[in-house]
């Protein structure tokens, strides 16, 4: 809902209220944390600290397996911590980033904990939670935008690393068609830019890859295969869950790809990913009506993720599970060709390898 009577008091400073009622901050960020979530979390860290002296922790689960998101991580040292399990007693303020209260994707949904505030730009959030603080603004490019602005009108400086996550995470989340900015990132980006380092930013989308990345995205191509314009990948392996959206963003870019869903099953669980261009559908509901009563699913308008948990073992399970897959995506697109063609011909695949 939006507000209705306007405040004289600045989203920070209510934000800074309702934190001093507590004797220690909980960041919760969304599980396998991106860069905007760990810019996020990172930016109330510093607020708190610096104008409550609070104790602040920044913890999120899962795992951080995109290279640049990993180098981003050794290069500023975000002060974030990952872990499997948190326990929280009544004098702890938990505040989600980058993530709503009902999202799956996160430690307080799996530990039955309600947030006491939110701080999120994601869609479709609905808040049947009574949090004491909320600040979802869907139109705002990235968290850290919101995060940064806060830091801003406590007349707070980020410093270089902290500038430059935040910027980071402004440029991973207006990638692949959603590259809107808010009078507030307008706002919020130049002053960013006086504090963040080109140079790291620079060597973060540099970072180094592993040889398992260049096999997963080896396979991942030679099993994409186009219905129309919608097109279906399912990676043979992959070495992280990160690897399903960085392929997924790859194809999306492919002039006869309007649409594309990739997905891999990582530990016991099928990971998918959706990507839309412009003009071609939502990526949110194409994948939401895609895992309707069988999985969960996040995201923009034209970058989404979600996740089947509990795949069986077997090869026939996960055969049979790919089929169900591409039949509902291809509903989902409203496509109603069966046969899909190879993105690479096999017969150049095999001539290569004889050669
Ligand atoms: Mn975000």
């Amino acid at each position: 809902m939006t507000q209705t009577r306007a405040s004289s008091k600045s989203k920070s400073a209510r934000f800074l209220e309702i934190l001093r009622g507590y004797s220690k901050v909980l960041v919760v960020m969304h599980d396998n944390p991106d860069p905007d979530a760990i810019a996020s979390g990172w930016g109330v860290q510093v607020l708190v600290r610096e104008k409550l002296g609070k104790p602040v922790r920044v913890v999120g689960g899962g795992a951080i397996v995109r290279a640049e998101n990993r180098h981003m991580v050794e290069l500023l040292q975000p002060p974030i911590e990952l872990l499997d399990d948190v326990s929280v007693d009544d004098d702890t303020a938990t505040i989600l980033v980058d993530c709503g209260a009902e999202a799956t994707n996160h430690l307080l949904t799996r530990h039955g904990i309600d947030p006491v505030g939110i701080i999120d730009h994601h869609t479709n959030e609905i808040t049947r939670v009574a949090t004491k603080f909320t600040d979802i603004r869907p139109d705002v490019a990235a968290s850290a935008t919101i995060v940064a602005s806060y830091l801003r009108e406590q007349g707070l400086d980020p410093g270089p690393k902290l500038a430059t996550a935040m910027l980071y995470a402004g440029r991973t989340e207006t990638r692949g068609h959603e590259t809107y900015f808010s009078p507030l990132d307008r706002e919020v980006l130049p002053w960013l830019t006086e504090s963040g380092e080109p140079g790291l930013l620079a060597e973060i989308e540099s970072a180094p890859l592993t040889q398992d990345y260049f096999a997963d995205l080896l396979l991942a191509l030679q099993s994409t295969f186009l219905y129309d314009d919608a097109a279906i990948c399912f990676l043979p392996r992959a070495d992280g869950a990160e690897i399903v959206g960085e392929v997924a963003d790859m194809l999306v870019r492919c002039v006869n790809i309007r649409r594309v869903l990739c997905g891999a099953i990582i530990k016991n669980d099928l990971l998918v990913s959706a990507r839309t261009q412009r003009g071609f559908g939502s990526a949110i509901h194409l994948l939401e009506a895609t895992l309707d009563g069988i999985g969960g699913a996040g995201g923009h308008a034209h970058r989404a993720g979600g996740k089947i948990a509990g795949v069986g073992p077997g090869a026939t399970a996960v055969e049979r599970l790919h089929e169900d897959m591409k039949n509902r995506w291809l509903t989902a697109c409203g496509v109603h060709r069966k046969r899909g063609t190879r993105l690479i011909a096999k017969r150049e695949i095999v001539e290569n390898l004889e050669r």
